[in-house]
């Protein structure tokens, strides 16, 4: 039994981009695991993998602290289950997606949305956030809301690679989704557990695979507790 710790919010919501990730990579695998809610100023619970974040995954000896390193562990540790990466070759690419979804779509992302997750945390944890994300964006919340919309025409045109491709095909891996579509959805799926916002065209063909990716999801992790709301 694996033993995953990830961010849970007020009601215990699980929100975090890179902890669903990881769990996309344990559903994936059809590995059974134990989620264990961490919130984001209870560091306690996952200091015994000497760092301070989540996702870390926890597989009978082994502690694996980030989203990338935990997929590549799964894929490492249990080559007879359905592969994220299709591989080595697979990897490569994948790990390529994984950073550009990362350091290129996250950041207009984080504008847009950030502002509307401290509805989603209690007290300590909200003021937590407020004060660290200020601080590493070098803003204040009420510009991060009054300029939100400024960032959709970077979100959007920073997501042509994946429109192109996705014009001619279903998932970014091809048929049938994987890690590089995980590493992607990630992200729309932590937007899309904390805010309304409208992120994309209705007809854009990244919409339509945000659409399938959600509803693969709800087959692949059919804990209630992850069950989305209706956007
Ligand atoms: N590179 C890491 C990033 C992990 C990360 O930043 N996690 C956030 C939650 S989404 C966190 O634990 N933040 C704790 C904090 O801000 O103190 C990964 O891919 O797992």
């Amino acid at each position: 039994m694996l033993t995953l710790y990830e961010l849970s919010g007020k009601a215990d919501l699980r929100f975090s981009p890179f902890c669903w990730r990881a769990r996309l990579a344990i559903g994936h695998k059809g590995l059974p695991a134990r989620y264990v809610p961490v919130t984001f100023t209870d560091k306690d619970t996952i200091a015994f993998s000497g760092q301070k974040r989540v996702p870390v995954l926890v597989d009978g000896p082994e502690t694996v602290a980030d989203s990338w390193k935990i997929a590549s562990h799964l894929e490492h540790a249990y080559p007879d289950r359905p592969s994220l990466f299709g591989g080595d070759i697979g990897r490569s690419f994948t790990r390529f997606i994984d950073a550009w979804a990362t350091q290129s779509v996250f950041p207009s992302l984080v504008r847009i949305v950030l502002c509307d997750v401290l509805d989603h945390l209690d007290q300590s944890d909200a003021a937590y956030v407020k004060t660290t994300r200020e601080r590493d964006l070098g803003t204040t919340w009420d510009k991060l809301r009054e300029e939100r919309d400024a960032f959709v025409p970077e979100l959007r045109k920073s997501l042509a690679p994946a429109r192109s491709i996705l014009r001619q095909q279903e998932f970014l891996a091809g048929n049938e989704p994987l890690y590089a579509d995980y590493s992607l959805f990630g992200l729309f799926q932590w937007a899309r557990l904390i805010s309304n916002y409208r992120l994309l065209d209705p007809m854009d063909s990244v919409e339509a695979w945000r659409c399938r990716m959600v509803a693969h999801t709800s087959r692949l992790i059919p804990d209630p507790q992850s069950v989305p709301p209706n956007i």
